[in-house]
């Protein structure tokens, strides 16, 4: 089966090269085409993330040079993370790209370049993901009392916290039963509303500010080093359970499901929540 597909494949690429020889048998053409075979290499390659704000255009190239020249392709989606995968249409020789003139939510998404060798059939990849930057910060002029940011984004737990900093915001702790539910609500309805949520379909914690990295089982809000008088655990948690860490588990997680929480390895990468405190207690709990 493999050897039939190549052949229709190269003798596509004859029959545009080299019109004049297009009543040559395909057989002949082939081992032609493939005599000289040297198998692609990509020179093009896409970043790792291309970050942008709905709007705005995305041009993102990928290259590759070969004996004959390789058809590249893309790919959006990724079936294991978004449940979505599709081929886009148009394939390319030599060089395809992935132009937007005007990045919309659907965009939002994984997608990934595919290098294929004509004469074997063999294809290398390269992922890459456009996403939306989150601009969000506690302001003076902002309307809410208070609010959280839910960001779609894997990071670890420190690089979570460093975010919510540099955003002048909080790392996220509920501290009653109703700010948690509230929580909980405001990360269900952001992972359908906020374009990047759809990477996560597949991902069901999210990152708080509490952690016991101190004092073991003395779980504390990082923002104000202080202990929580509020938790949520899961049944049997918090465990520090030690198989992926001699030290255990040190840092908290919320179910995007159930609202309960699970103290974790802050390696993992995650989505996380920000938390803008009400405009009177601001300065106080603050430095
Ligand atoms: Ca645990």
């Amino acid at each position: 089966m493999r050897l039939i597909l190549l052949l229709v494949q190269c003798a596509a690429v004859v029959l545009s090269q080299y019109e004049e020889v297009a009543s040559v048998p395909v057989r002949t053409e082939r081992s032609h085409i493939c005599q000289e075979h040297d198998q692609p290499v990509i020179t093009q390659r896409p970043e790792p993330v291309y970050e942008v704000d709905l709007g705005d255009p995305v041009k993102i190239t990928c290259g590759a040079s070969g004996i004959p020249m390789p058809y590249v392709y893309w790919i959006k989606g990724k079936k294991d993370m978004t449940d979505k995968e599709e081929r886009l249409p148009v394939t390319a020789v030599g060089q395809s790209v992935l132009y937007l003139a005007s990045v919309e939510k659907e965009d939002v998404d994984y997608y990934t370049c595919v290098v294929e060798d004509c004469c074997t059939g063999t294809i290398q990849t390269v992922e890459t993901e456009i996403t939306v930057r989150n601009r969000a910060e506690c302001t003076r002029k902002q309307s809410a009392d208070f609010f959280w940011v839910v960001v779609w984004e894997y990071k670890n737990w420190t690089d979570a916290h460093l975010f919510c900093k540099e955003h002048d915001m909080e790392f996220a702790v509920p501290r009653s039963g109703e700010l948690n539910a509230r929580l909980l609500t405001k990360i269900q309805e952001s992972l359908g509303s906020d374009p990047n949520g759809k990477k996560f379909a597949h991902h069901n914690m999210v990152w708080l500010g509490v952690t016991d990295g101190v004092v073991e089982w003395g779980f504390t809000d990082i923002n104000t080093g202080r202990p929580i008088h509020y938790s949520n655990w899961l049944p049997k948690q918090p465990d520090n359970w030690k198989k992926y860490h001699k030290e255990g588990q040190d840092v908290v997680a919320m179910d995007r499901v159930s609202g309960e929480w699970d103290d974790s390895y802050g390696f993992w990468k995650r989505p996380f929540a920000c938390w803008c405190p009400p405009r009177r207690s601001r300065g106080n709990r603050r430095n």
